[in-house]
């Protein structure tokens, strides 16, 4: 089935995507589909992207328009449950990596969600995860990352972690790009996350658990 907003996206028509998204917010459709059309719509530029279609213009170009769209459907997800903070997490795109867009959104829902989350940004440095970690001693460590060479900066943060003796006091969660239990196995983190809800349910049941 085609999707108005997943095409308007993909051909770069960015004002008319918008303009769709608002239509949709409009109508009451649930914010959550429409992240979902925006992430088919994403898949889809990447793959052109990686068959030499687009390049890096219309990577930023998509980039761009999805921000302004999470923009719009954020307000709408306030009413989740925002209740006392559950636990604080550390959050962050690691290492070598500058992908936002997919770890500021899992951000907003953990913190409509109660959550106490500390954002550490975009490519940030194995060190700095660690002396964060033992500075706020959080109970979840977050890392979100969309490259493939992510996978290896994971692993080494988590590996640092335990270097300095603070991997037993954190539960640890992977998310971005593509990561399956292959992946979790490989970093050596607790669990990976395929979306935003992913996360809130997994930090859910941690918090709960300890
Ligand atoms: C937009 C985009 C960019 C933008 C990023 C803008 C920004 N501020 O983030 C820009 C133009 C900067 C960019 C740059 C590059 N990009 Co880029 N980019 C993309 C694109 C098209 C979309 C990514 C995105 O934002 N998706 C939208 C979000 C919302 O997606 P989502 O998956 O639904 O997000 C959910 C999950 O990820 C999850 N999640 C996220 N984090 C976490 C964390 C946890 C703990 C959990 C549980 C869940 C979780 O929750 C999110 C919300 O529900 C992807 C294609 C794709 N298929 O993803 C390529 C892609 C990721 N990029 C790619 C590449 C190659 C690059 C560049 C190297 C290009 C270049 N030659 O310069 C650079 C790398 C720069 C760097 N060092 O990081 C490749 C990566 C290939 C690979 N496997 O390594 C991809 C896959 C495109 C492709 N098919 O080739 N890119």
């Amino acid at each position: 089935m085609t999707d108005q907003l997943v095409e308007a996206i993909v051909d770069m028509r960015d004002d008319e995507a918008v303009a769709i998204a608002r239509d949709r917010i409009a109508a009451g459709t649930d914010p959550l589909e429409i992240l979902a059309a925006c992430r088919d719509a994403m898949a889809e530029v990447g793959n052109r992207f990686e068959s030499g279609d687009y390049f890096v213009p219309e990577l930023i170009l998509a980039g761009e328009v999805l921000r302004s769209i999470s923009e719009l459907v954020k307000p709408l997800m306030t009413g989740a449950s925002a209740q006392a903070t559950k636990a604080r997490i550390v959050l962050g795109t690691v290492a070598g990596d500058i992908h936002d867009i997919g770890k500021d959104i899992v951000f907003f829902m953990l913190d409509v969600n109660g959550f106490e989350v500390i954002d550490l940004g975009v490519d940030v440095s194995v060190q700095t995860f660690v002396d964060k970690v033992g500075e706020l001693k959080p109970k979840i460590v977050a890392l979100s990352g969309f490259l493939t060479l992510a996978y290896d900066s994971m692993r080494d943060t988590v590996k640092a972690l335990e270097a300095a003796g603070l991997r037993g006091d954190v539960k640890i969660m992977i998310g971005g790009g593509v990561v399956d239990e292959q992946v979790r196995a490989f970093t050596g983190a607790d669990a990976f996350g395929l979306d935003a809800m992913a996360a809130v349910n997994r930090a859910k049941g941690w918090s709960e658990a300890v």
